[in-house]
């Protein structure tokens, strides 16, 4: 499990995941609500997210940021790494991979600002690597739940219990010399 909070003088974000168990969603925005819901039935976790603040920028951000550091604590040193689902959802036809191993990059782009800038938050703050394209879709409604759902399902797969490390550098070792 990780839980924690995050507050500034725009936002009050609170969030804990749990490998099972039920979610509740509260960010006072019923489209980040219906967002976040798809995005944890999909993901197959237990996510628990309160939320308020002044705008519907910083609060969509803020709970991002917020949720990419809970993701963060949560991703298993060990597990599959690798997650990707392409999803279909009327006219939208929307593909999402990542690598869950630690490197923070985001290429998108979603034909929404606000989650565009949703996407990248959470990649940056989770450390993770995504990558969101969008093959088809008008209703941007279907593409972002999309495209959610998409990331719900590759968080899933990476999630999955494995053993093996990935990485070819093996482990990096640091010193710093002191003055
Ligand atoms: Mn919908």
């Amino acid at each position: 499990m990780s839980a924690l909070v995050r507050e500034t003088r725009e936002t009050r974000v609170s969030v804990s995941i749990s490998p099972s168990g039920k979610s509740r969603i509260d960010t006072t925005n019923a489209f980040l609500d219906h967002m976040l819901t798809a995005f944890s039935r999909y993901s197959g976790l237990s996510i628990v997210i309160e939320a308020t603040g002044d705008l519907r920028h910083h609060l969509i951000e803020d709970v991002a940021i917020t949720l990419g550091l809970a993701l963060k604590d949560f991703i298993p040193v060990t597990c599959q790494r690798y997650g990707d689902r392409v999803i279909v959802m009327d006219d939208a036809l929307v593909q999402v991979a990542l690598d869950a191993g630690g490197r923070a990059f985001y290429k998108g782009p979603l034909p929404s600002r606000l989650y565009d800038h949703f996407m990248r938050s959470l990649a940056d703050n989770a450390a993770i690597t995504l990558h969101v394209r969008v093959i088809r879709g008008i209703d941007r409604h279907h593409v972002v739940e999309a495209a959610m759902k998409a990331l719900g399902l590759a968080l899933r797969s990476a999630l999955e219990p494995g053993g093996a490390v990935f990485s070819t550098k093996g482990t990096v070792s640091i010193t710093r010399s002191e003055a």
